[in-house]
């Protein structure tokens, strides 16, 4: 099959699994073209059966802001004309699905009719999506999608919620290759935590996009607690608007020389793989995809008990959930799974195990199912 993926080429969650998906098709046979404003972080230049195709909006005084979602557009049409494209598939709902549904209309002018599915992410529904601004050309575009995908039940509820809608959503969770993650440490892995955490101190992490979404204050002051009772070190990986705030906290509660502010990072395995606990308090969280790569790195989480971070994280066996914001519980938990060799080792175990829930090799066929249905529902239409 020949399938467009549409997606934002950056670390974000979003992107990071629409590239996974698009790698792995190709690696079946598919042939996949992505289709974004700069190639993908995650994407080698040299994959067989994979093309990336950029979207260059042009410039012009008169626009005090570039028309992307136009120059997306007419690269859609472009690309399933000249491509032979079967299906497009959306990753995000802004501005990916009404630029899907506009340029399936102009195809129908060239005597082409390619289905595109929408997999809403998240923050494309929750937090922007709903926006006054937004909203009708949300509701209109996954209204007319040919099918729209949610990566949790969680997420399909807050869909039904927020938005007028009148179909099906189906729920295809995210997925995890396991091939990219070990949960044994390597002679690399021990030098990198030497450089960390010198004396054995634990090592807790957190990565993320520093948005406020992600309660980055939650994360340092359930570490300030742990420390208190433990030697911990504190890796914060990412970056984003909430930074400098998080720096100004460190500095207030006299943290900062245990805390490792990295940036952003290509790997966040390299991460993972040092990590004894992950913390992710996030306000919300539709999915959490950097919750279940840790655990497919055998470190158990953290995390509030929003959206479908339940979905992700088991209580009391791949991690602890709490009520939002309730540090002290999240602390408490947390130095729980620390307190001796054993009891870290057996839910480090577990951790591992609950990702295997989430492999790619169970959830890739569920998108194949999808691609096969609706192409041959058009097939079935054209004759
Ligand atoms: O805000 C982010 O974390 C980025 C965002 C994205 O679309 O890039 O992440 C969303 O999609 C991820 C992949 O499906 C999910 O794992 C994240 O939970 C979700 N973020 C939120 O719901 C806040």
């Amino acid at each position: 099959m020949k399938i467009g993926i549409v997606l934002y080429p950056t670390f974000g969650g979003s992107g990071i699994v629409a590239t996974e998906l698009g790698k792995a098709l190709a690696e079946k046979g598919h042939e996949v073209h992505f289709i974004s404003y700069n190639h993908p972080v995650k994407l080698d230049h040299f994959l067989p059966n994979i093309r990336y195709h950029e979207v260059r909006p042009f410039n012009y005084p008169l626009f005090d802001y570039q028309p992307y979602e136009l120059a997306l557009t007419s690269k859609l049409v472009d690309v399933t004309r000249y491509e032979n494209l079967d299906i497009l598939h959306c990753h995000y709902a802004i501005p990916h699905a009404s630029a899907a549904y506009f340029a399936q209309q102009i195809l129908k002018t060239h005597q082409i009719d390619i289905p595109y599915i929408t997999t809403l992410h998240g923050t494309d529904i929750t937090l922007v999506g709903k926006q006054p601004s937004f909203e009708p050309v949300i509701t209109f575009s996954i209204n007319k999608s040919d099918a729209v995908s949610v990566v949790s039940e969680s997420l399909k509820q807050d869909t039904y919620r927020h938005f007028k809608i009148e179909r099906d959503i189906e729920v295809i969770p995210n997925f995890i290759q396991h091939t990219h993650y070990s949960n044994v440490a390597t002679e690399d892995d021990k030098a990198r935590r030497k450089s960390i955490a010198p004396n054995g101190e634990f090592v807790i992490s957190h990565v993320s996009n520093f948005r406020k979404v992600k309660r980055i204050e939650d994360v340092v002051q359930i570490f300030h607690r742990i420390r208190k009772k433990v030697p911990a070190k504190l890796i914060l990986a990412g970056d984003g608007p909430e930074r400098y705030k998080i720096e100004q906290l460190c500095q207030e509660l006299g943290v900062c020389g245990d805390v490792d502010m990295m940036g952003s990072v290509q790997s966040a395995n390299e991460i993972y793989s040092i990590s004894d606990l992950f913390i992710l308090p996030s306000q919300t969280e539709s999915f959490g995809l950097a919750a279940l790569e840790a655990l497919a790195s055998g470190v158990p989480v953290i995390s509030s008990n929003s959206g479908g971070l339940p979905e992700v994280n088991k209580n009391g066996y791949s991690g602890y959930l709490s009520n939002v914001g309730d540090v002290d519980e999240m602390a408490k938990n947390a130095l729980s799974i620390l307190k001796d060799t054993e009891t870290l080792a057996r839910f480090k175990k577990q951790a591992y195990e609950h990702s295997k829930n989430f492999s790619l090799a169970s959830v890739l066929p569920m998108y194949e199912e999808l691609y096969e249905r609706l192409v041959t529902k058009n097939k079935l239409i054209k004759e």
